[in-house]
């Protein structure tokens, strides 16, 4: 069976890579299952996507911002009508599971609304001027062609994040999706475009970083880059970004602890535990990947946590009764081995899991066993690197103090969770904790769009999607004055007597 070829689109035409090369996008969860054939991108692409975004401009910067969060709007309902579809089709290209997917394209339709808000807001300033008959403020200006290029994990909700902040304030994009992922951003432009948005405004280019994600960076005609992956190639796009002084924004990896003291309710902590641990299959950056249980209570922790996930029915995440889906891929698969491997060098046990699923249905895909590794400390490197996977460790605390400082003691800073039933840790845990997020008694993952995501250390270079951080990085400051005095006023200097 011949599948279905998707192509990029450039100025409202979808068209294929100028070299009519393609790419497969296949089932995680059944590697014979084709999703689509993609164009393959290279600089060419990219250049063609740039000039029509930069036409597109000219027109969109002045279209007035309410008209602009219509369109918006009018996205958010369509894709409303097309959760359930859209969620089948992000299943079968990323894995994750149905009441997951789901969830992924109602981030999409939260952030619609919630842009679409804004374009009666992008509140700036109005503020007395030092001078006498003169007029000050600040507006929010759009920037120009935003350049973004996006991971697999979350394939529509994090387009969403970067496309509607970037609409609303009068910017046209040029999106590189994830290589694995690239059906979904086409879903969610679908629905942009069926609401009202013109040609050129968004387009899609499909491919891998090296060749199509470069030259996004690379190219005179993007002013603004955003990024969401790993810090090893965010360090690649800050620095390329850096060198040609573009704005750009870096979301990357986590290790993400959650504190658990013994005066904690367990069984919430329990959920939270498993839920942060192996939803999504621990493929996410806010995926909880050290949990830090106070010594009396760790015990009982740990063995029902491994009850609990040697449970965990693991398979295609369209079967409704699966719990967890498979990994994205190969590659992935292998960083979770790699790193079970290390934790037993490093001299901690694996309490289960610790390897791929074999046998049946699960020789067709990338599925690994839900894996808790126990008597870790805080030095090892399972405690420090990212794994991505569903992979958790245990580390042991005495108490509050202690906790706190095996949590700070790692170069990210995204999410963190505390459960304790005593106030005072609560609020000192919002206080003490080196990290983007911090929850209480809620596991580490479950980001609301209208809040600020972004971490502090290696996980960030200082920006936040969602909130109106995304809107201070898709526009630009600018102050206005009006002299109305119809004479010379000089600011400093004839105010100063
Ligand atoms: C990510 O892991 O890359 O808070 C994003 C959450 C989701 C977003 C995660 N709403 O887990």
């Amino acid at each position: 069976m011949s599948s279905r070829i998707y192509k990029n689109l450039i100025g409202g035409q979808w068209a294929p890579a100028r070299s009519g090369k393609t790419f497969r996008n296949i089932n995680p969860a059944n590697h014979n299952d084709i999703v689509g054939e993609f164009a393959l991108s290279a600089a060419e692409d990219v250049d063609d996507a740039v000039r029509a975004a930069e036409k597109a401009y000219a027109t969109w910067r002045l279209t007035p911002a309410p008209k602009r969060a219509e369109i918006l709007y009018r996205t958010g309902e369509i894709l409303l009508k097309r959760k359930e579809e859209y969620a089948r089709a992000m299943t079968r290209e990323m894995g994750k599971v149905l009441s997951e997917t789901r969830g992924d394209v109602q981030e999409a339709i939260d952030t619609a609304f919630y842009m679409a808000g804004e374009g009666r807001r992008l509140f700036g300033q109005t503020t007395p001027s030092e001078l006498q008959s003169k007029f000050a403020m600040s507006v929010r200006m759009p920037i120009g062609v935003a350049g973004m290029i996006c991971p697999w994990n979350f394939p529509m909700a994090i387009p969403s994040w970067k496309l509607f902040p970037a609409l609303v304030c009068g910017n046209t994009c040029v999106i590189k999706p994830a290589e694995d992922t690239p059906l979904s951003t086409i879903h969610l432009v679908e629905a942009l475009i069926e609401a009202g948005l013109p040609p050129g405004v968004v387009n899609i280019v499909t491919g891998f970083g090296p060749e199509a994600g470069a030259p996004i960076i690379e190219h005179p005609g993007t002013r603004i880059i955003s990024f969401t992956g790993s810090s090893e190639v965010g360090r690649i796009v800050g620095q390329a970004a850096a060198g040609l002084f573009k704005p750009c924004s870096l979301e990357m990896g986590g290790k993400n602890a959650m504190i658990v003291l013994a005066d904690a309710n367990l069984d919430l902590a329990l959920d939270g535990a498993l839920w942060g641990a192996f939803g999504t299959t621990g493929q996410r950056c806010t995926a909880t990947s050290r949990i830090i249980v106070e010594h009396s209570v760790a015990e009982e922790f740990t063995a029902r946590l491994v009850a609990r996930a040697n449970a965990l029915r693991v398979g295609d995440g369209l079967d409704e009764s699966i719990q967890m889906g498979p990994q994205i891929n190969q590659q992935q698969i292998e960083t979770s081995e790699k790193y079970c491997k290390v934790a037993l060098e490093e001299g901690a046990q694996i309490l289960c899991g610790g390897k791929r699923l074999t046998g049946g249905a699960y020789d067709k895909g990338a599925f690994f066993a839900p894996t808790v590794v126990a008597g870790v400390k805080p030095g090892m490197r399972i405690a420090q690197e990212e794994v991505f996977g569903p992979v958790v460790s245990i580390l042991g605390c005495s108490g509050y103090e202690e906790a706190i400082r095996i949590a700070n003691g790692i170069s990210y800073g995204l999410s963190t969770a505390l459960y304790s039933r005593n106030v005072n840790y609560a609020f000192q845990a919002m206080r003490d904790l080196e990290a983007g997020i911090t929850y209480i008694n809620a596991p580490t993952i479950g980001a609301e769009v209208h809040l600020p995501f972004g971490g502090v250390k290696k996980t960030g270079n200082g920006h936040r999607e969602g909130g109106t951080g995304a809107l201070d990085f898709y526009s630009s400051w600018k102050a206005c004055y009006v002299d109305f005095s119809d004479k010379l006023q000089r600011a400093q200097i004839d105010n100063a007597e």
